[in-house]
Parts: C-alpha cells; sequence; structure tokens
C-alpha cells in the first residue's frame, strides 16, 4: 500500500480553525443563519453518526447494507474486469468491503476521504484483509480537484463508488459539480456506482431525522458544543431545540437548530442576536425519484444503466456509464 495526500484537508470540517471559525461567523451573519453540515463529524459528532446509523428509524444505512449484500454480484459485473475503483468519503469502507469482494481482477482500489488518520488505518486493514488489490488511499476533499494514483498495472477504465446517499448532502447545483467532477476523474468508459435516499412518505422520512432517543438531536446540537470548545463561543444549549422536517417544495429534509428565547451569543468576538424561533440551518438532505436524480446525473454526462432497490424503494443503488 502506498499513500498519497492531496490538498487541503477540508471535508469533515477538518479545516484550520480559522476557516472554521470564518465559515461559522459568515454563515450566522446570514439570513437564514447557517453553519455547512460538514462540521457535524469531530470526534463525538463521528460517533453520534455512527449510532444513527443503528436506530430502528434511521432505514438509510441498513437498506443500502443489505442492498449491497444481495446484489454486489451484479455490481462487480457492471463495473467489468481491470477497473481502478476510487470511493469518495469512503470512511471505513464498510460496504465497499461487498463490492471489492466482487470485482473482477481489479487494477486498484482508492479510498478518498479527509481523515487522513481514519483512511490509513482502514486502508491498513483492507491491505491485510485484500491482499490481491492495490490500495492507494487519497487524504483529499473530494469536492475540490485532486489527482489520482497511479496502480502498477494500468486499469482498463476508472469507476466511481459513492455510497451513502451523501450526495443528498449537496445542493442540486454542487452536487451536479461533483457529479461533473466525477465525470472528468473517470473519462470515457468509466462508471459510477452510487446510493441515493429515495422520496418517500412523509412520516417514514421525517422519523429518520426525529428518531425517539433524542440521537439525532444531540447530532445536531453537538455542533454548538464544537463550536463553544474550538472557536471558544459562549452558546447555551439548552437555549437551543433540535427541528428537522422534510420541505416538500425542495424535496429534502432540513435539519435546524431553533433558538428558544431572545439571545446574544459570543463568537469569535462578534455578538450574534437570536430572536425567539430565529433558527440555525446545519444540514440538507435531497431526496430523488430514480428519474430525477437520472436527470441531474445526465446533465453532467453520465447514462443510467441499471438500479438497484429494496422492495419497500426506500433506497437505490444506481449504476451511470460515461
Ligand atoms: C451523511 N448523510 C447522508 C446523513 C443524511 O441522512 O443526510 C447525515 C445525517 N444527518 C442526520 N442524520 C443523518
Amino acid at each position: 500500500m502506498s499513500c498519497a495526500t492531496t490538498g487541503p484537508p477540508s471535508l469533515g470540517g477538518r479545516e484550520s480553525g480559522l476557516t472554521f471559525l470564518e465559515d461559522v461567523l459568515t454563515g450566522l451573519r446570514g439570513r437564514p443563519k447557517q453553519i455547512p453540515s460538514k462540521y457535524f463529524y469531530d470526534e463525538r459528532g463521528s460517533i453520534l453518526f455512527d449510532r444513527i446509523c443503528q436506530l430502528e428509524e434511521y432505514y438509510l444505512t441498513r437498506t443500502e447494507l443489505d442492498l449491497m449484500e444481495r446484489f454486489a454480484p451484479e455490481m462487480g459485473e457492471a463495473l467489468g474486469a481491470g477497473a481502478m475503483l476510487v470511493e469518495f468519503g469512503s470512511g471505513s469502507s464498510v460496504k465497499t468491503r461487498y463490492l471489492l469482494d466482487c470485482l473482477k481482477d481489479p487494477a486498484a482500489y482508492v479510498p478518498v476521504d479527509i481523515s487522513g488518520e481514519h483512511l490509513f488505518k482502514t486502508s491498513l486493514e483492507l491491505a491485510s484483509d485484500y491482499p490481491e488489490i492495490e490500495i492507494l488511499p487519497v487524504c483529499a476533499d473530494f469536492t475540490r480537484p485532486f489527482a489520482l494514483p497511479r496502480p502498477s498495472r494500468a486499469p482498463a477504465r476508472v469507476s466511481v463508488y459513492f455510497p451513502g446517499s451523501t450526495i443528498g448532502n449537496f445542493v442540486p447545483d454542487q452536487a451536479a459539480a461533483i457529479l461533473r467532477r466525477i465525470v472528468d476523474l473517470c473519462g470515457a468508459g468509466g462508471g459510477l456506482i452510487i446510493g441515493i435516499d429515495l422520496k418517500k412518505a412523509v412520516g417514514d422520512v421525517e422519523a429518520a431525522y426525529n428518531d425517539r432517543l433524542g440521537v439525532t438531536a444531540q447530532f445536531n446540537l453537538n455542533l454548538l458544543e464544537r463550536i463553544n470548545r474550538e472557536l471558544g463561543a459562549d452558546f447555551d444549549l439548552s437555549n437551543f431545540s433540535h427541528r428537522a422536517f422534510y420541505n416538500p417544495d425542495e424535496g429534502r429534509i432540513e435539519m435546524h437548530l431553533v433558538s428558544r428565547k431572545s439571545q446574544s451569543v459570543r463568537v469569535g468576538g462578534e455578538s450574534i442576536s437570536f430572536s425567539p424561533s430565529d433558527t440555525i440551518c446545519t444540514e440538507y438532505s435531497h431526496k430523488y425519484t430514480v428519474d430525477e436524480f437520472s436527470t441531474v446525473a445526465a446533465a453532467a454526462g453520465l447514462t443510467l444503466e441499471r438500479e438497484w432497490t429494496d422492495p419497500g424503494r426506500q433506497f437505490a443503488v444506481l449504476h451511470f456509464k460515461i
């Protein structure tokens, strides 16, 4: 295994303290107030997210895992022999193992993640479990240009794996830009396997972001705790509450932190005022139909080849060709 590190770390909220402060202040000065969702993932935020993935109400992870378990052989077939597989936001590569088990004579596996420590630990485990696959981790922000490593054997094609419906956390223009970047990265003959959360009954999708145990609420409020700790702010967490709802016009879940009263908070030496029911928008999670997503992807140069969905059509894993 060799390692390539490209570009400044930024996704996963690991920017310098200065960028974090600038992003938070810009977001809190604006109307509506907004903080980028990438800042959820400090150490506690990542642990809380792992707990979310195991919640009864959060159908996304288990449904996608189930699809991977059942259909990975077909996905391996679809990707074809000799591919170099690049994963966007690889994390601990849990879902990827199903795919790695079914790849035909892969040229290499390239996990791309902003969290270097996590990435290299996972890559070492994969290198030991898959000695026949060249593992070439890249520590980079996949929303920005990064260079692909050169495997020892020339790949027949480059394909991207982008699971987890992470694409849903980007507004449509950003999602389109990421898909265009994937097309540029793979070039002609390449492909994309991507997980998307499908549109469904509002009650089911809202329940996934309003779990009974309140883990999603803790995950949301942890953002303020992080800002207090890392930026010396003085948010009183008991003065904010979690709200998540489906916005049917935009086809997305919106997560907010709602001010319970009129208050001022000091952030980076600046005073930010909140009136009662003022909110900070912390995340969008877009839901698509297969047709809607295929249209966005087509504009980026991707053609839908196959779709795999569960019987309840909650989640889809889609294969596109360039
Ligand atoms: C990472 N992402 C796909 C999750 C989602 O469902 O949009 C993040 C999340 N936010 C609250 N719960 C889970």
